[in-house]
């Protein structure tokens, strides 16, 4: 089976991280299946949005641990090739994709697994979901942009204690946080988030990559870089095919018909 599942419908292109067995962990296969998938999710004109989601009960227990033990007496991995040629660019991916990405979180996310779900752009996730920094169990800290993300999500005092201790957090308590969008029934995840992502991929694709770039440029912009920026960002989006269709839409009393140009 392929650790990766990337299935397109109706503008959705919906990647399942596919190795139920080990609580979909992260090797180097499934690294290079998700980047190949995120590739063909920029490029490919029909894709208009993603939905991220995992087999089984697990959404991702981050890295594969078994491929990570160290012998006694054997020499400590570098973990930050791993990360410079994996992690690091599958958030940056993800990031900038110039299309929505939707994260369904079926169940435990945990280490790199819980970060990569919060460098998507909307965060569902099932009741029985919960949220894991588990990195410090393991003697690591954050990454896959955890220590970036946590404090600006739900603020430095909460992302210690998530960091520090490692315990779960509920999806629940996830939502109240502010750490996700949205905790629905687990019965209903797969279709609330997919009613999601096909509104979304419905939507004006070029306003929404541009959305995205001004909502991630903030965190290191002063107001004033911020209002500039918008200003030349809303000048694009003015431009676009689907402003105009918004505009006309609107005044004519009918759903917009959006192309994604
Ligand atoms: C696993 C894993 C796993 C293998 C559960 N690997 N088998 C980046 C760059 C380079 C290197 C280092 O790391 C990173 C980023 C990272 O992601 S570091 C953090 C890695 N992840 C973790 O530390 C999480 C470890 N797992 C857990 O804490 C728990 O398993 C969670 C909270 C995910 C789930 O707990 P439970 O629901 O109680 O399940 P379980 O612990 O019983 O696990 C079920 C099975 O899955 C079990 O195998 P077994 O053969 O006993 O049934 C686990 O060993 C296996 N598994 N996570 N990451």
């Amino acid at each position: 089976m392929p650790s990766i599942l990337v299935s397109l419908d109706a503008g959705v292109l919906c990647i399942t991280l596919n190795r139920p067995e080990k609580l979909n962990a992260f090797n180097p296969e499934m690294h290079q299946l998700l980047r190949e998938a995120l590739t063909r999710a920029a490029s490919d004109a029909q894709v208009r949005a993603v939905m991220l989601t995992g087999a089984g009960r697990a959404f991702c227990a981050g890295q594969d641990l078994s491929e990570r033990e160290i012998a006694p007496g054997a020499a400590p991995i570098d973990l930050s090739v791993s990360i410079g040629s994996h992690y690091n660019p599958l958030v940056r991916r993800l990031r900038e994709l110039p299309k929505p990405v939707v994260c369904a979180v079926n169940g435990v996310a945990a280490g790199a697994g819980a970060n990569i779900a919060l460098a998507c752009d909307l965060v569902l996730a099932a009741r029985s979901a919960a949220f894991v920094q588990a990195f410090a169990k393991i003697g690591l800290i954050p990454d896959s942009g955890g220590t970036w993300f946590l404090p600006r999500k739900v603020g430095m005092a909460r992302a210690m204690g998530l960091a520090m201790l490692g315990e779960k957090l509920s999806a629940d308590d996830a939502e109240r946080w502010g750490l996700i969008w949205k905790v629905v029934d687990d019965s209903t995840l797969m279709t609330d988030a997919l009613a999601v992502a096909t509104n979304l991929s419905q939507g004006p694709t070029k306003g929404y990559a541009l959305l995205k770039r001004a909502m991630h440029a903030s965190a290191g912009n002063s107001l004033d870089a911020q209002l500039d920026l918008e200003r030349d960002l809303q000048r694009e989006a003015g431009h676009s095919e689907d402003y105009r269709e918004g505009v006309a839409a609107f005044k004519a009393k009918r759903k917009p018909a959006f192309k994604g140009k």
